[in-house]
């Protein structure tokens, strides 16, 4: 266990006032909140070192979109981190970097959608988030994951597990390899639309999860967090894993497919919350690819899970050995069934 006081006392006075514990299901860092008499103060941020190469990157952004915010007298807000006492972005012990965000005051955050509210407000905030940097050059962003969201790429990397993977899984996993290659088009689609050049490069938040949100207490949107995965990117990312992570009542982590289902509700409220804010600023290619960018997120999804099944569980923290196999067949579910829903 860290000894949190000390990193505490790197970004503030009198850490020994606060409480430390264990927050969120977040699957790459490890993420605590600091309470002071019960109340939240911060939340403390390990940050996992081997997905984020470059933490100086993301720090870089950040520092950039917030800047640009004050710039342009915008009312959207972006809950930043703290600096050090030293003034640097972040607490550097071991080798491991650690950061200190303020809690916004009066906010809250939820784990799952329940509500097409609740989708229909995340979705104005991941809009308004893009729409506020409308002017912004956006290739002042360096990736802070280089081919996040590169479906090629994603592809590539099945296709190399498929043969450098462990030999027995590929092997029992003959039925969901088929499926995989029977999506290809979702790929060649992909293909194409980047070289037509229709979809425009934006400031994209790329991790838009309902816990990524924060709500007021009238449960309004108030802004997004977790800005880590910020960078240059396509509508088809934001839009795409809203669908994928508010559609079905049973989350990524639910082995019985049988509940996993879209809900056509859920997914019409999405698509007015981010239009609210977007659509002034979507070409028209865009505005006719709604749907596509549901297939595009959840087939990339599946992918990603089950090529880290196959190369032994490399990437994505697991709870059991199938874990990774039951996340991409629940993936796989998802996508026949948010195909039914749009058609
Ligand atoms: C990871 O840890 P979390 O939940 O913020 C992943 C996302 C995946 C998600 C699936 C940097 O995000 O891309 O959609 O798991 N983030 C990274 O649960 O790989
Ligand atoms: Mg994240």
């Amino acid at each position: 266990m860290e000894n949190f006081q000390d990193l505490l006392d790197a970004f503030i006075n009198n850490a020994g006032e606060y409480k430390v514990e264990p927050f969120g299901s977040g699957l790459i860092h490890k993420t605590f909140v600091v309470t002071k008499d019960n109340n939240n103060a911060f939340i403390l941020q390990e940050l996992n070192n081997a997905v984020f190469k470059w933490p100086e990157h993301i720090a870089d952004n950040i520092n950039l979109l917030s800047s640009w915010l004050n710039n342009t007298y915008s009312t959207t807000i972006l809950p930043t981190p703290l600096k050090t006492k030293t003034n640097k972005d972040f607490h550097l012990k071991n080798g491991i970097y650690y950061r200190l965000i303020p809690f916004v005051e009066g906010s809250h955050s939820i784990n799952v959608c329940d509500e097409p509210d609740q989708a229909y407000e995340a979705a104005k905030q991941f809009g308004n988030f893009t729409a506020s940097f409308k002017d912004f050059d956006v290739t002042q962003l360096k990736p802070s994951i280089v081919d996040f969201h590169n479906l090629t790429f994603r592809w590539k990397q099945f296709r190399d597990a498929l043969i450098n993977g462990n030999q027995e899984r590929i092997h029992q996993t003959q039925s969901i390899i088929s499926q995989m290659e029977n999506e290809y088009d979702i790929v060649a689609f992909y293909e194409k639309i980047l070289a037509s050049g229709s979809f425009k490069l934006r400031v994209t938040h790329h991790d838009t999860k309902i816990s990524n949100v924060l709500f007021n207490h009238a449960n309004k949107g108030i802004c997004v967090i977790d800005l880590d995965t910020v960078m240059p990117g396509y509508f088809i990312s934001d839009l795409g894993d809203m669908f994928r992570t508010y559609l079905s009542p049973a989350n990524e982590e639910e082995p019985n497919i049988n509940l996993v289902e879209a809900r056509r509700d859920f997914y019409l409220a999405i698509v007015e919350g981010y239009k609210e804010k977007m659509s002034d600023q979507m070409t028209e290619d865009e505005l006719k690819h709604i749907q596509y960018a549901g297939d595009f997120m959840i087939y990339m999804q599946a992918l990603r899970f089950f090529t880290d099944y196959l190369n032994d569980d490399i990437y994505y923290h697991i709870n059991n050995p199938e874990n990774n196999l039951h996340r991409t067949i629940n993936q796989l579910q998802l996508l026949k069934s948010f195909r039914a829903i749009v058609s």
